[in-house]
């Protein structure tokens, strides 16, 4: 990106402190929030502003005031911001947004607020990354080198409730043995410094194409990942995809695939086109084996893994290299693999009723996760999809449908929000029974649990976001999850 930095006060732009130096905050969401208080922490004297006066942002904006910060709700004081040494935009502020339009022409540059996180990590870190499972890889590593006896910061993207912004990690005392922070593209959009000890990529696919004018824009925020790679980098990538090698392009440092086939150590079963590299983990048969350099090792029979769907099973192999790689022992590895848990809105099994599954996915935002989802479950599914729609290609979708309508998987699908009329037109000529309904989500819910029967499995994957009838993708599966006790009440 041609806009990352370059106003900034230290020429190294590794921070001991911000003593004197001007940083505007843009956005007064979690992010904002977070970098504002590491930027006061700091000494910087700081400026929030969001283009909103919403409530939520004023309470913080009233307690970031208290510290010392300038809050201004409602607009952008262009003015001062284009006067600051430092810039922090917050990732849900499009690049083409009027006050960022307004920077670049102003020949100002700025950055993510992990970026200002990282300029001031004290520990390794592990950053994960990838259109799908990068939440659950991420938790799974931690939880990983938990079990083995760490003490390990988690945050960054993931939400949720799950762990802070990135800038909170960075004001944890002690700096923990090491960090794990989940990375989105429009975080690493706007990287510059930041540089991971161990980076990983779990897949990936098109996603955010109301952001992006094209699948390699997206894919090109990503492969920042890999910008600031030295020999001492280790990466850890999906081995069953070729693009995902790609991304990493010349990237110095140790490559180590992830594969749901073949045998770990078995290096020649990996494209022979890709860079030196070699397969970290692999499900041989129903086993998950890990293969650090020392020879294979078995992990644990899949059955053990205590979660849903076969593609948490490679989350989980992603999060045994890795956490392998950061020094967890293998004892621990597989005790910790046999007591992990299932994420909140990622294949959550919340209820059973009257022998129907409810399952909760409402994290799949994308078609990726639902045609990922779908392929997971035995079925049959009553499947609840729509949303915001995301103007994403609904062919790998209709596919994925027909495919499981063909075998049986498919009891029917619910098309429903502002995506619905799309989806319901995708889903055509699929051979699947496709109702659309309008109206609010509890009555599209009730409808698809009518439709469902003992054995089925009613799955909300919607492979969109929430926002036309929520706030976010939590809130979505939390009223599902409420529905689903009351079904069972
Ligand atoms: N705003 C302006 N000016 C504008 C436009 C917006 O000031 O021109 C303001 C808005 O009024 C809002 C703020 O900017 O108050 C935007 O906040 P945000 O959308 O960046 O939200 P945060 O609360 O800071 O949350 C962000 C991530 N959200 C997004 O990337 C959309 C959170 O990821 C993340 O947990 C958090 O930072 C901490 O790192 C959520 C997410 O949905 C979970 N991520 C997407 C995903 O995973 O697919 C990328």
């Amino acid at each position: 990106m041609d806009h990352v930095t370059g106003n900034e006060a230290s020429p190294d732009r590794r921070h001991d402190d911000l003593e004197g130096v001007r940083v505007s905050i843009l956005g007064l969401g979690a992010s904002g929030e977070a970098a504002a208080r590491l930027a006061l922490h700091k000494g910087g004297d700081v400026h929030v502003s969001d283009s909103r006066a919403e409530p939520a942002a004023a309470a913080r904006g009233a307690q970031l005031q208290e510290l010392g910060a300038h809050v201004e709700l409602g607009e952008h004081d262009l003015d001062r911001i284009l006067g600051s040494d430092l810039v922090v935009v917050s990732p849900g502020i499009p690049p083409h947004s009027p006050v960022l339009r307004r920077l670049r022409d102003g020949g100002v540059r700025w950055i993510s607020e992990p970026e200002l996180a990282f300029r001031f990590f004290r520990s390794p870190l592990i950053a994960v990354t990838g259109t799908n499972g990068k939440t659950t890889t991420a938790v799974l590593t931690a939880h990983l080198l938990r079990s083995a006896g760490m003490d390990v910061g988690l945050g960054g993207n993931i939400g949720g409730g799950l762990g802070p912004a990135a800038s909170v990690l960075a004001l944890r005392e002690p700096s923990p043995d090491w960090l794990v922070v989940e990375m989105s593209s429009f975080q690493l959009a706007d990287i510059d410094t930041f540089r991971p000890d161990i980076g990983v990529v779990t897949n990936l696919a098109p996603d955010h194409l109301d952001r992006y004018d094209s699948v390699e824009a997206y894919y090109g925020d990503k492969a920042n990942l890999f910008r600031n790679s030295g020999p001492d980098s280790r990466w850890v990538l999906d081995g069953d995809d070729p693009v995902v090698d790609g991304l990493a392009g010349e990237a110095e440092g140790e490559r180590f695939y992830v594969t749901s086939g073949g045998e770990a150590g078995v290096g020649a079963n990996l494209d022979a086109t890709r860079s030196a590299g070699r397969l970290g983990g692999a499900m041989a048969g129903s086993v998950l084996t890990m293969d650090l350099g020392d020879g294979p090792v078995e992990l644990v029979d899949a059955d053990d893994l205590p979660l849903v769907g076969a593609h948490n099973q490679k989350n989980a192999l992603f999060a045994a290299v890795v956490a392998g790689l950061a020094g967890a022992p293998v004892d621990s590895l597989r005790a910790g693999l046999r007591t992990a848990t299932s994420v909140p809105h990622r294949l959550e099994l919340v209820a059973v009723r009257d022998g129907v599954s409810w399952v909760n996915d409402s994290k799949a935002t994308n078609v990726a996760a639902t045609v990922s989802a779908l392929a997971s479950l035995p079925g049959p599914v009553v499947l609840l999809l729509g949303g915001k729609d995301k103007q994403e290609d609904l062919a790998p979708l209709a596919a994925a449908v027909a495919a499981g309508a063909g075998e049986g998987r498919i009891r029917g699908v619910v098309a429903f929000g502002e995506a619905g009329p799309r989806l319901a037109r995708a889903l055509t000529d699929t051979g699947a029974r496709v109702a659309l309904r309008s109206g609010e989500f509890d009555g599209v819910v009730v409808f698809g649990a009518g439709l469902a029967q003992p054995g089925d499995t009613l799955l909300l994957s919607p492979a969109c976001s929430s926002f036309d009838q929520f706030d976010n993708y939590q809130a979505r599966g939390e009223r599902f999850s409420a529905l689903a006790g009351e079904a069972t009440a």
